[in-house]
């Protein structure tokens, strides 16, 4: 059943190609151009990854891999079986998540909201381009792109991590793992925040943002307050996928040492000799 703010905001326009074309709804899901896009792309990469599972060695979900190129291809595209997979199921990937960005774009304009959903999942998908486009074309060759696979994906970091000798070393990886855990603990203290403040317990009021700021300005001294927390928060987390693709891009294209060794510019300070 539609519920009668849904019936309320569903209105025509807002789109940004196909004017009218796909301004409908299927059950509660809006279409558009980009609902269409989505489906295609994401239909498509999911066959070619079955195909890519069917032909390649694994008997067990574990073991399926579908691999970039081997360097030799460098920016070329490969045969099916040897990248060309690969190749297509990016293409594919990036087609699925851009469209997807673009169909909330259509949902912010019908209600008239800003883009902040949107923007933000734009960092996610910055954060794969970088991992599958930028950065091996910087280097010269797809096959620096990760392979598709539950475990393969997880051999490929390991790797690439010990190419540079210690990851936890380079400096942008720092910040990105300290922008995710103080995401954590931003959102566990805004849960916690607030069902303490509406689950009073029996026979009590619901408090209300009077009760939140008291709470943190008697336990901190500072309140940073109902809508700043939501800043706050989107802040840190677009901040810890920012410097995740700021990480693996410097890895390789720029450093390419170990990164314990970037650190001796520490050490070359001149106020220590
Ligand atoms: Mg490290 C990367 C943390 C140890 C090597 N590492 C990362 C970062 C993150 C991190 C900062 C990955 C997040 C990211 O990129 O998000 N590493 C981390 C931590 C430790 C750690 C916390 C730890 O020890 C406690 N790392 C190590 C060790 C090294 C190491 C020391 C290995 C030996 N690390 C590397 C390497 C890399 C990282 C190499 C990276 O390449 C990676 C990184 O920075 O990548 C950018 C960004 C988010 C995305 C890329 C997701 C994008 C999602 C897309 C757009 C949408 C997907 C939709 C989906 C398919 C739909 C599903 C359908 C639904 C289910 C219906
Ligand atoms: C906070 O100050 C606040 O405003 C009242 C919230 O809104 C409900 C919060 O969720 C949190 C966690 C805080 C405290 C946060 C800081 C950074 C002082």
């Amino acid at each position: 059943a539609m519920l009668d703010f849904e019936r309320k905001y569903r209105i025509r326009g807002g789109t940004l190609i196909g004017g009218d074309l796909f301004d409908f709804w299927v059950g509660p899901f809006y279409v558009g151009f980009f609902g269409v896009a989505t489906v295609f792309f994401a239909a498509l990469g999911t066959l070619l990854i079955i195909w890519g599972a069917a032909i390649g060695p694994g008997a067990t979900i574990w073991e399926i891999n579908i691999a970039p190129p081997d360097l030799s291809y460098g920016l070329m595209p490969a045969p099916m079986a040897e990248g060309g997979l690969w190749q297509i199921i990016t293409i594919c990937a990036i087609g699925a998540f851009v469209s997807w960005a673009l169909r909330e774009v259509e949902i912010c304009n019908k209600l008239g909201i800003g883009y902040h959903v949107p923007i933000a999942f734009g960092f996610a998908i910055f954060a794969y381009i970088t991992l599958v486009v930028i950065r091996p074309v910087l280097m010269g060759a797809w096959g620096h792109g990760f392979p598709y696979g539950i475990l393969s994906h997880l051999d490929w970091v390991s790797n690439v991590g010990y190419q540079h000798l210690h990851f936890h070393y380079n400096p942008a990886h720092m910040l990105a793992i300290t922008f995710f855990f103080t995401t954590c603990l931003a959102l566990a203290m805004h849960g916690g925040l607030i069902l303490s403040a509406t689950n009073p317990g029996k026979g009590d009021v619901v408090k209300l943002p009077e009760h939140e700021n008291t709470f943190f300005r008697d336990f901190i001294g500072y309140s940073i307050g109902p809508l700043g927390i939501h800043r706050l928060g989107l802040f840190l987390a677009l901040s810890a996928v920012f410097w995740s693709a700021v990480c693996i891009v410097i890895s390789g294209p720029w450093w390419t040492r170990g990164w314990p060794e970037w650190w001796t510019w520490w050490l070359d300070l001149p106020i220590w000799s």
